[in-house]
């Protein structure tokens, strides 16, 4: 029987969330888009409001992927999302230099909900003026032990990777 582990992608607002799932979901994601009513509006048209939803069949073992919103003002979601996950991964703009501090504290906030292996995602790398993944350590407070890796939300070979990490991670810890 294959092993199912469930994953949440978290990271701020306009971070590549929902993209990320999209790029390399089996099956129709499941989003929750609305337009965007507050200041944010002028950053691009849709945020998710509840959760994203995708699944997909990698190295013989199935991901459920579970987006987070981005926006404070949904994450009453966070915590329910967050319940029997096996691991997370938090999304970063490498671009969006003011937003990672508050990557900082979700590390500390969904480590919290449940201690499982995580990474951070350095995503949009693809961007001009894309920080380096030494200045999102940084930036991010992430410690020396963990995993800071390059993506690019929109390009299915990279999100795969970040997966198979995360994946990894996931069964060392879990090795007897
Ligand atoms: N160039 C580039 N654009 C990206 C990448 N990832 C996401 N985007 C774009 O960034 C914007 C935000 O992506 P979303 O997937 O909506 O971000 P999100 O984290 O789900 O946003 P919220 O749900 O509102 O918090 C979209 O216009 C994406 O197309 C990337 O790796 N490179
Ligand atoms: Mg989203």
């Amino acid at each position: 029987m294959s092993k199912i582990y469930k994953i949440i992608v978290t990271g701020p607002f306009n971070s590549g969330k929902t993209a990320f799932i999209s790029t390399i979901s089996d099956i129709a994601v499941v989003t929750t888009e609305r337009r965007i009513t507050t200041e944010d509006r002028g950053i691009k048209a849709e945020t998710t409001v509840a959760m994203d939803y995708g699944r997909v069949e990698l190295d013989g073992k199935i991901l459920h992927l579970n987006g987070t919103p981005g926006q404070a003002r949904f994450d009453f979601m966070w915590e329910i999302l967050a319940r029997e996950m096996n691991g997370f991964i938090v999304l970063v703009d490498s671009t969006d230099r003011p937003s990672f501090p508050e990557v900082a504290e979700l590390i500390e906030l969904f480590s919290s909900f449940q201690a499982v292996p995580y990474l951070v995602a350095a995503n949009k790398t693809d961007l001009e003026g894309a920080a380096s993944l030494v200045e999102v350590r940084k930036g991010t407070n992430a410690g020396g032990n963990v995993t800071v890796m390059p993506c690019v939300a929109t390009q299915k070979s990279s999100v795969r990777q970040v997966l198979l990490q995360i994946i990894e991670l996931i069964e060392k810890q879990s090795a007897p």
